[in-house]
C-alpha cells in the first residue's frame, strides 16, 4: 500500500467529495481479520484536503450495520460533528449523509462515534493543508497507529466487566458481583499506585502494517518530511522514537507550536504530532511507536533511494514508561489564545476503577451525567483533576483549548484537543466559547467512553 496522503482536485463548488465506509479483510501477521476502512474517492484511506478547501463531503455507510463518524478535530457546526448523542443523525447501513463546513487546518482524523466499531479500525486521517504546507518543500507521510485485536471488542468489554451503551447495562448481560473483571486483569501492568494498559491486543500497527512487514516510504537523501503521526489506537498511548533522526515538533493536534527538537516523546491517544525530519545521510530509519509500560511498538521505515532495510523486531529491548507531561510542559502555541480573564472556572474529577470496570466524570456516567453549561462568548477555563489509577486523555469536541497549566504550575501551553491527565496529575485548558451547540466531552480511551467516562458541554442558547 501506498503513503496514506493525497490531494483530491476539488474546488469551491465542485461536487462532494465521497467517503465510503465499508468491510475490509486484512492480513495481520499471517492472519485474516475483518475489520472496518474509510476510503476517499480513489479508494484509499481517509482524506486529504488543499487549503481553503471546504469540507464538502458525502458520506456512504456501506458497513452492513449503523454508523456515525466523528470528524476529529474539526469544529464544525455541532450537528456535523458526527455525534448522534449530541445531535447528530446516526446513518443506517446503505444510507449516505452530506457535510459542508470550512475546513481547519492540520493533521487530523476520522473515526466512529459509534459503540466499539474504532476499535475494528473504522479510521483513517484527515488532513487539511494549509497555505504554508502547501508552499513548503516536504513530503508529507501520514503514519496512522492503532492497536489490533482479533476479538470481538464487545467481548472485551464484557470481560474486563464494563457496561456498554455508556454506563447502561447492556441487555441480557449478567454483571457479576465483582464486576466481572477477574478474568483479564493479567492485562493490565500495575504499579507505584497506577495501571497501565487495560486491555490485551494481538498486534499494533502503522497503517494497517505490523513491524514483521512495515510500511517502507522512499525519501529523498536530503530530503525534508513532514510526519503526520496520528494516534489513532483506542485504548494505547504510544512513545515515538525517531530514532538517528532530529525532528523538529511543528504542531500538536493540527495546531501549530513553537518548534520544539524532540527525539522521543509520548503520543496519547487521539492526539497527532507533526514532526519535521531533515534526511541528510543515505540510509533507512525507523520511525518507531512503543506501547507505554510494554516493549511492543510498530512503526515505519522511511528509507533513501537502494537503502538497505533491515528487520526490526516487534519487541524493544525494555518497556517504555508510562506516557506523562515531560513533553506538554515544554509546548508553546504559535498562535496563544488572547490574554483575558477567565469568565468560567470550573474542576471536573477524573474517576473510575477497574473493578467495578466503570469510569465516570465527577463520579457520574453518561447515563446520569451533568453537562457544564456555557454562554457564547465566555472564556472558560477546565481542570481536570485525575483522581483514579489509570491516565485519561480527554478530548473536547467542536473546540481547540490552550493547556494553561499542569500541576500547579502556570504555563503558556500548546492549543489542542486532546490532552493526557496522568495519574495523580492535574491539568488546567482554557477555551473561548465560540461555537454554540453540544458537544461530547469525554475520555478517549475506547472502553472508559464505553463504561461511562462522558459529559457534554452545552451552550445555554441552545435547545
Ligand atoms: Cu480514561
Amino acid at each position: 500500500m501506498a503513503a496514506f496522503p493525497r490531494v483530491p482536485r476539488a474546488g469551491t463548488g465542485s461536487p462532494p467529495l465521497r467517503l465510503t465506509v465499508g468491510r475490509r479483510s486484512l492480513d495481520v501477521n499471517g492472519k485474516t481479520a475483518s475489520v472496518f476502512g474509510i476510503t476517499g474517492p480513489d479508494g484509499m484511506p481517509g482524506l486529504t484536503l488543499d487549503a481553503g478547501q471546504r469540507f464538502a463531503v458525502t458520506l456512504a455507510n456501506r458497513a452492513g450495520e449503523t454508523t456515525i463518524i466523528h470528524w476529529h478535530g474539526q469544529t464544525p457546526p455541532y450537528r456535523q460533528d458526527g455525534v448522534a448523542e449530541t445531535g447528530g443523525a446516526l446513518i443506517a447501513d446503505g444510507a449516505e449523509q452530506g457535510y459542508d463546513f470550512a475546513a481547519r487546518a492540520g493533521t487530523h482524523w476520522m473515526h466512529s462515534h459509534h459503540g466499539l466499531q474504532e476499535q475494528m479500525l473504522m479510521a483513517a486521517p484527515l488532513i487539511v493543508r494549509s497555505v504554508e504546507d502547501t508552499r513548503a518543500d516536504a513530503q508529507d507521510v501520514t503514519v496512522l497507529l492503532h492497536d489490533f485485536t482479533f476479538r470481538d471488542p464487545a467481548a472485551i468489554l464484557a470481560q474486563l466487566g464494563g457496561m456498554s451503551g455508556h454506563g447502561a447495562a447492556m441487555p441480557g448481560m449478567t454483571m457479576p458481583q465483582d464486576g466481572g473483571a477477574s478474568h483479564d486483569m493479567k492485562s493490565a501492568v500495575t504499579g507505584a499506585g497506577m495501571d497501565l494498559n487495560d486491555v490485551d491486543y494481538d498486534a499494533y500497527l502503522a497503517n494497517d502494517r505490523t513491524l514483521a512487514d512495515p510500511l517502507v516510504v522512499r525519501v529523498e537523501r536530503r530530503g525534508r518530511v513532514r510526519l503526520r503521526l496520528i494516534n489513532g489506537a483506542t485504548t494505547t498511548a504510544f512513545w515515538i522514537d525517531l530514532g538517528a533522526l532530529d525532528g523538529t515538533l511543528v504542531a500538536v493536534d493540527g495546531d501549530a507550536v513553537r518548534p520544539l527538537a524532540v527525539r522521543r516523546f509520548p503520543l496519547a491517544q487521539a492526539q497527532r504530532a507533526d514532526v519535521l525530519l531533515d534526511v541528510t545521510e543515505a540510509g533507512a530509519f525507523p520511525v518507531l511507536a512503543q506501547r507505554e509500560g510494554d516493549r511492543q511498538r510498530t512503526g515505519i521505515i522511511l528509507a533513501t533511494p537502494q537503502a538497505v532495510v533491515g528487520r526490526i523486531a516487534s519487541d524493544a529491548d525494555s518497556a517504555a514508561p508510562a506516557a506523562d507531561l515531560s513533553l506538554e510542559a515544554r509546548l508553546a502555541a504559535a498562535q496563544p489564545l488572547p490574554q483575558r480573564a477567565a469568565d468560567l472556572v470550573h474542576r471536573m474529577a477524573l474517576t473510575g476503577t477497574m473493578r467495578p470496570y466503570v469510569w465516570s466524570i465527577d463520579g457520574r456516567t453518561w447515563r446520569d451525567h451533568q453537562p457544564l453549561f456555557v454562554s457564547q462568548g465566555q472564556r472558560v477555563e477546565l481542570t481536570f483533576v485525575n483522581q483514579s489509577r489509570m491516565a485519561h486523555p480527554m478530548h473536547l469536541h467542536g473546540h481547540h483549548f490552550q493547556v494553561t497549566e499542569i500541576n500547579g504550575t502556570r504555563i503558556a501551553g500548546a492549543l489542542r484537543d486532546t490532552v493526557l491527565v496522568p495519574v495523580n496529575a492535574s491539568v488546567t485548558v482554557a477555551f473561548d466559547a465560540d461555537n454554540p451547540g453540544r458537544w461530547l466531552l469525554h475520555c478517549h480511551n475506547l472502553f472508559h467512553m464505553a463504561s461511562g467516562m462522558m459529559t457534554e458541554l452545552a451552550y445555554d442558547n441552545v435547545g
